[in-house]
């Protein structure tokens, strides 16, 4: 019973990773949105591989459940056995487990050290997070600062997203390896951003460091991912990836300077 129960689990998770995902939130959406960074699509291959591996285990054991069930069936087996134990059995079903583990920790801990060490970024970005809204910092660019605030539904205008679109989205530069610095001016928070894998806590009085590199130009949005206040549901998180021309015109726009040589 349990064995059929992971099986209704695992067979409609196995099902939507065949469906297409989606570039941004889609009404009905199903699956992971899709992935527009080193990161996001590493962690997707690793999810989907993880998936294939969860069905057929559960078709497993499904099989072999189904197999005793039929086999030893009472009326088959007037005198039922007294057997309890047999170790060449019980050293296979629990070292076949141990090796499958093993196996998923390799590539596991090669994902997270991906995940977590930035390598050499063309230039920061602070992110900080407040009850309710973000806060980015552009340190490398004269250090220009500024908020970015959910827009209110009243003062929606056609074709933006209800609960994600923000006055001031951060705009970084496709093509470019980007590095975070993320912490908090009061609670926890988490800045998450489904398509490129990112999902950071941001800690006041700490700071945390993570890394991306957009592939193509668009908006990406996420929201904050910690309980944080009544204000929670309230700080979504928009990211406008433009060319890395148009990246310098808006720096310049804002006031700040960029940098004579690229790192
Ligand atoms: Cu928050």
């Amino acid at each position: 019973m349990r064995s059929f129960l992971f099986l209704l689990l695992a067979l409609p998770l196995f099902l939507l990773t065949a469906l297409p995902s989606f570039a941004a939130p889609q009404p009905w959406g199903l699956s992971l949105q899709d992935a527009f960074s080193p990161v996001a699509h590493r962690i997707h291959d690793f999810h989907h591989a993880l998936i294939y591996l969860i069905f057929f285990i559960t078709l497993l054991v499904l099989g072999l459940l189904l197999y005793v069930t039929w086999r030893f069936r009472a009326s088959k087996n007037p005198v039922p056995s007294k057997t309890s134990h047999n170790t060449m059995l019980e050293v296979i079903w629990t070292g076949i487990p141990v090796l499958i583990l093993v196996a998923i920790v390799v590539p596991s801990m090669r994902l997270l050290y991906f995940t977590d060490v930035a390598p050499d970024t063309a230039f920061t970005v602070k992110v900080t997070g407040h009850q309710w809204y973000w806060q980015y910092d552009y340190p490398d660019h004269g250090g220009f600062t500024f908020d970015s605030y959910m827009i209110e539904e009243k003062d929606l205008k056609p074709g933006q997203k209800r609960l994600l679109d923000v006055d001031n989205p951060l705009v970084l530069p496709v093509g470019t390896k980007i590095k975070f610095i993320l912490t908090s001016a009061d609670v926890i928070h988490s800045w998450a951003m489904p398509s490129l894998a990112i999902k950071t806590d941001t800690i006041p009085g700490r700071l945390n460091e993570t890394w991306t590199r957009i592939e193509k130009e668009g908006m990406y949005y996420g929201q904050c991912s910690e309980i944080c206040g009544v204000g929670h549901a309230f700080m979504p998180i928009v990211i406008k990836a433009v060319s890395p021309e148009a990246f310098d015109l808006w720096i310049q726009e804002k006031g700040g300077k960029v940098p004579q040589k690229a790192l």
